[in-house]
C-alpha cells in the first residue's frame, strides 16, 4: 500500500492552474487544497508557514515543501515518470528540456514583468534576459521548430509553455502569432485541461458566493 502523500495547495486561475493540468495529466493520487485568494487565505500564517511567499503553486510530497513554477512542473514529470513527460537523464532531449524549463523562470517572467510595469529597459547585457524581443524571438522561433517544443512528443514543458502563453496572450501581454497560437491550441484542447477548466470555472462561482457571503 502507497504510503505517498501529495498537496497541492491552489487558487484557480493562477500558475498553479498549469501544475493541476499536470497532475491530471499524470493521473497521479494528490490531495487538492483551495485556498480563496480573494479572502486572503494565502496571507494566512498556516499557509506562510508553508511558502512564506504566499504564492501558487505549492506542493507538498511526503513532508517536503516544492514551490516555483520550474521546479514544480520539473519535480512532478521526473518523480511520476510513467506517462513519459520529462526525457530520461540520459536522453539527448533532456539538456533543451531543462533549457525550456528554466528559461520560463529565468528569462521569460523576468522580461514579461518588466514589460507589465511599463519598467524602462535597461542596457540588454545587464539585464538576464537580453531585450524583451530577443527573449520572445528565441522562444517563437523555438516554437515555430515542430509541433511541441522539443520536437513530436509532448512534455511537461509543454504543458508550462502552453498555459503560460495562453494566460499572457488572453490577459493582453503578449501579442502571439498564428504559429503560437496553434502551439497553444494544441496543449490546451486536451481533454485534461478542459476538465481543469471545467472544474475550475465551478470553483471561482463557489469561492466568489463564499466572498459574497461574507460581505
Ligand atoms: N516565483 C513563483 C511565482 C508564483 C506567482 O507569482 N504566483 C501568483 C499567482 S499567478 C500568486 O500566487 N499570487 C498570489 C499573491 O501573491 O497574493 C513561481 O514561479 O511559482
Amino acid at each position: 500500500m502507497s504510503t505517498d502523500t501529495l498537496v497541492f495547495y491552489h487558487a484557480p486561475q493562477t500558475r498553479g492552474t498549469g501544475i493541476w493540468f499536470l497532475l491530471e495529466e499524470l493521473g497521479i493520487p494528490y490531495e487538492m487544497k483551495v485556498l480563496n485568494h480573494s479572502k486572503g487565505d494565502n496571507r494566512k500564517p498556516e499557509f506562510l508557514a508553508i511558502n512564506p511567499l504566499g504564492k501558487f503553486p505549492t506542493l507538498v510530497h511526503n513532508g517536503q515543501v516544492i514551490t516555483e513554477q520550474v521546479a514544480c512542473y520539473t519535480y512532478l514529470a521526473d518523480r511520476f515518470p510513467d506517462k513519459g513527460l520529462a526525457p530520461a537523464f540520459d536522453d539527448s532531449l533532456r539538456g533543451p528540456y531543462l533549457r525550456w524549463m528554466a528559461f520560463q523562470g529565468s528569462s521569460f517572467e523576468p522580461a514579461l514583468i518588466d514589460l507589465a510595469m511599463k519598467r524602462e529597459p535597461g542596457d540588454p547585457s545587464f539585464m538576464p534576459y537580453g531585450s524583451f524581443e530577443q527573449m520572445q524571438d528565441t522562444l517563437f522561433n523555438q516554437i515555430a521548430g515542430a509541433p511541441y517544443l522539443l520536437g513530436d512528443r509532448l512534455y511537461a514543458v509543454d504543458i508550462f509553455w502552453g498555459t503560460t502563453l495562453m494566460w499572457c496572450r488572453n490577459f493582453g501581454l503578449i501579442e502571439t502569432t498564428a504559429v503560437v497560437d496553434d502551439y497553444i491550441e494544441r496543449i490546451v484542447s486536451r481533454p485534461a485541461f478542459i476538465e481543469v477548466t471545467r472544474r475550475e470555472k465551478a470553483l471561482v462561482d463557489k469561492l466568489a458566493a463564499a466572498v459574497a457571503e461574507k460581505a
